[in-house]
């Protein structure tokens, strides 16, 4: 039997009536192959980080098992990616949907398509907020805890939908 690894996924959008691409993508999580949605984060509005010329963003986080190995489950949110005709028209800027594999059980992930922890997670409080909604206990794999990184982060312009 494979045991289930608990995962968080960063969800973002900024085009196209991003809640209705958010909220469809949670459903689509919980519908993948192998893999089960137990927590849904509030959904949050946030200012851009990044190239400020673009709207504001949609963002909130997944809790899921998934019986899927990393790269496998990546697959899989990059099918969903597509599915939402994403559109990425140039770095750092505005997007259809974002699916970030945030963190993978407690697995440290460093290949040429994945990055686990997510790089950027705990400077991004339109990450860690929605993400302590739902894990406010959480330890990062380096032994870190998310409320250290929450005082090191300002909600800033984050506030819920
Ligand atoms: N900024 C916000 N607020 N939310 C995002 O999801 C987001 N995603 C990105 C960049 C462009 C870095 N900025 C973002 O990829």
């Amino acid at each position: 039997m494979t045991t289930a690894v608990r995962c968080y996924i960063g969800l973002g959008s900024n085009l196209d009536n991003p809640l209705q691409h958010v909220e469809q993508a949670f459903s689509e999580l919980a519908e993948l192959v192998n893999c089960r949605l137990v927590k849904a984060s509030p959904i949050y509005r946030s200012a851009p980080v990044g190239p400020q010329d673009q709207p504001d963003f949609v963002n909130a986080v997944a809790e899921i098992e998934t019986t899927l190995e990393a790269h496998a489950l990546l697959d899989q949110l990059q099918g969903l990616e597509q599915k939402h005709q994403r559109v990425r028209e140039r770095h750092w800027g505005p997007r259809t949907l974002d699916l970030d594999l945030l963190l993978y059980g407690n697995s440290q992930i460093n290949t040429e398509r994945l990055c686990v922890p997510h790089a950027f997670m705990h400077e991004r409080s339109f990450v860690l907020y929605p993400l302590a909604d739902i894990a406010p206990d959480l330890i990062m794999p380096n032994d870190v805890t998310l409320s250290s990184l929450l005082v090191a982060c300002p909600m800033g312009s984050l506030t819920k939908i």
